[in-house]
């Protein structure tokens, strides 16, 4: 028995020694609970934690429930379920039970409060997974305590069928961070240096979180990248466009139509893409008063947060390819094919005249660049480019310390065929997690370079209050830069990103 112990004593500090350093206890008591987690690669990892209380049955389209405290040990060891979508490929687990979050932290501690990074996945608040984004890599490479977490998608999460109980997925959310504020430090995370970081539907979600006052206290800093969608409907204007869709679910409105949709079958009402533009974000008057840019512009955002933004040098390239006929730049787009889709994706949320007038600001572009590279650029500017630039305009008028990158960088191994697509929507992303996201490839020398760069920017900024060190030599505010790319090793590339015609953008972005 005694000699029994031993050899497993002698069995286990092998291991440690194998790891080449300690490795932290896989079990850890929380406030919320005890989780023993796996080892990953090079971190513990913490997988499915829950969060809140499944939103099923009467819960759901309900304001998410904070746990009670979880008695025994729960076995973080295997990713939840997705959110229940529509937008995957075959392979992925759909649930509504889905409010859990995957932490990833050194296996060896580095210290014991560590900088904490939480990361909203984007995907038009249709789509996305936790799973897509190992945070692995970031964690152990950068001595850092990284945190995926999930939130209501779709109808689930942005409903605007009632007044109450709208923009739910930004009240997983906040759920989500005040779980990570109450528990973080027993998995080595300081509580007091927590960062949101996200990109697309996840950058605007971020951004939305420095303008709602309720999340202020739930981090410390926050990073915006290519924030999606800068124009986002009324809760009136979303039940509006969206009734005929609820009557083609059998909720006509003659019974309330959340009362209604709660019967039915999570399958049957999940929207498709095409059916998604107002299951977004949106003024509910409570959470959301305005339009972000107009609550940035009236000075209604978090003064205590350090901001960090940007984009992305070709962002609007996959719309135009995907949208224009999946072509490439070298293929011609005929005018009407043009015309058809700037209209359609306008036609969501604008009127005929605004439609007419923002094709006319566009013309001259498409004239003089082509109709792909027109497309490109409307799609870019529409979505993601003029609000983050009019917002950050907004920061220097105000003095306040803010800081924005350019990611204009394209991967010697980026696929061939696809080369346009290098820098556009979501591709830095590898070079914050340390591997590929959205596109394989194998990573270069200049890659890793890159990656190291980057991923060690984030995670400074998370712990000082700054992303600047001597591998990224980056300015503060408006109209400057941080240029990551087109060369992996230019420490200092710092520019201006004005676009003079962002200024026509901002009738649009600060309407109401
Ligand atoms: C929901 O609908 C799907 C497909 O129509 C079906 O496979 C599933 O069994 C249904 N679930 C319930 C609980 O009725
Ligand atoms: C467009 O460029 C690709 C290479 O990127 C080439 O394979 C293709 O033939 C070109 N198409 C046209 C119409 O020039
Ligand atoms: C495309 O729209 C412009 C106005 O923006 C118009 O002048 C032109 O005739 C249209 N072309 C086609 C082919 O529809
Ligand atoms: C379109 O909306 C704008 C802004 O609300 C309004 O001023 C204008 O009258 C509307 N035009 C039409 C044709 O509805
Ligand atoms: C972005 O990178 C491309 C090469 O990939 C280069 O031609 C272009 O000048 C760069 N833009 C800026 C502003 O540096
Ligand atoms: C990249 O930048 C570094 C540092 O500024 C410089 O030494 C090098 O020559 C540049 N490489 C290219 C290909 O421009
Ligand atoms: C080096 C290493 O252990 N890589 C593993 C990291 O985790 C993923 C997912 O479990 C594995 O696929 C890798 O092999």
């Amino acid at each position: 028995m005694f000699l029994k112990l031993i050899s497993v004593l002698l069995i286990v500090s092998l291991a440690y020694v194998a790891n080449g350093q300690q490795s932290a206890p896989l079990t850890v008591s929380a406030r919320s609970g005890v989780f023993t987690g796996i080892y990953f690669n090079s971190t513990r990892a913490f997988l499915g934690v829950p969060y809140a209380k499944p939103p099923v049955g009467s819960l759901r389209f309900e304001q998410p429930q904070p746990r009670d405290y979880i008695f025994g040990t729960y076995q973080a060891t295997t990713h939840a379920p997705s959110c229940w979508q529509s937008g995957k490929p075959a392979g992925y687990v759909y649930s509504e039970d889905c409010l859990y979050m995957d932490i990833y932290t050194p296996k060896g501690y580095s210290r014991n409060s560590m900088p904490v990074l939480v990361f909203i996945h984007g995907g038009r608040y249709w789509t996305g997974a936790a799973t897509d984004f190992p945070g692995d890599k970031l964690a152990a490479i950068q001595k850092a305590v990284v945190v995926i977490i999930q939130y209501r998608l779709n109808v689930f999460g942005f409903q605007p069928f009632s007044d109450s109980n709208n923009n739910l997925g930004l009240q997983d959310q906040q759920l989500a961070l005040r779980f990570v504020r109450d528990n973080i430090r027993a998995f080595g995370g300081d509580p007091s240096q927590v960062t949101i970081f996200g990109e697309s539907a996840g950058g605007s979600s971020v951004l939305h979180h420095t303008i709602i006052p309720s999340s202020f206290s739930l981090y410390n800093n926050a990073i915006i990248q290519s924030a999606w969608q800068w124009y986002i409907p009324t809760v009136a204007q979303g039940r509006t466009k969206m009734a005929s869709w609820a009557a083609t679910k059998g909720c006509d409105g003659t019974t309330d139509i959340i009362t209604c949709l709660k019967t039915k079958n999570a399958t049957d009402i999940t929207p498709t893409a095409g059916q998604s533009d107002f299951f977004v974000p949106m003024v509910d008057g409570k959470l959301i008063t305005s339009l972000p840019l107009k609550a940035i512009k009236e000075k209604r955002y978090n003064y205590d947060a350090t901001i960090m933004m940007g984009h992305n040098y070709d962002e609007g390239n996959f719309m135009a390819y995907s949208r224009l006929g999946w072509v490439p730049p070298n293929v011609t787009v005929t005018d009407a094919t043009y015309n058809t889709s700037i209209a359609k994706y306008l036609n969501v949320y604008f009127n005929s005249s605004q439609v007419t007038d923002i094709m006319n600001l566009y013309a001259p572009v498409a004239a003089q660049l082509g109709n792909w590279y027109g497309g490109a650029e409307f799609f870019g500017d529409y979505y993601i480019v003029c609000g983050s630039i009019l917002a950050s305009q907004y920061f220097k008028a105000d003095r306040v310390e803010a800081y924005y990158y350019l990611f204009n960088y394209s991967s010697p191994n980026y696929p061939a065929n696809e080369w346009f697509l290098a820098a556009s929507h979501g591709n830095e992303l590898p070079y914050i997690f340390f591997q590929d996201i959205y596109t394989p490839y194998p990573f270069a020398n200049s890659d890793n370079l890159l990656a190291s760069r980057m991923s060690s920017a984030w995670v400074d900024f998370a712990d000082n209050d700054s992303p600047r060190s001597p591998l990224s030599d980056w300015p503060t505010n408006y109209p400057q830069a941080m240029y990551y790319g087109p060369n992996a090793s230019d420490f200092k590339a710092t520019k201006p990103y004005t676009k003079d015609i962002c200024e026509n953008w901002r009738q649009y972005f600060e309407a109401y």
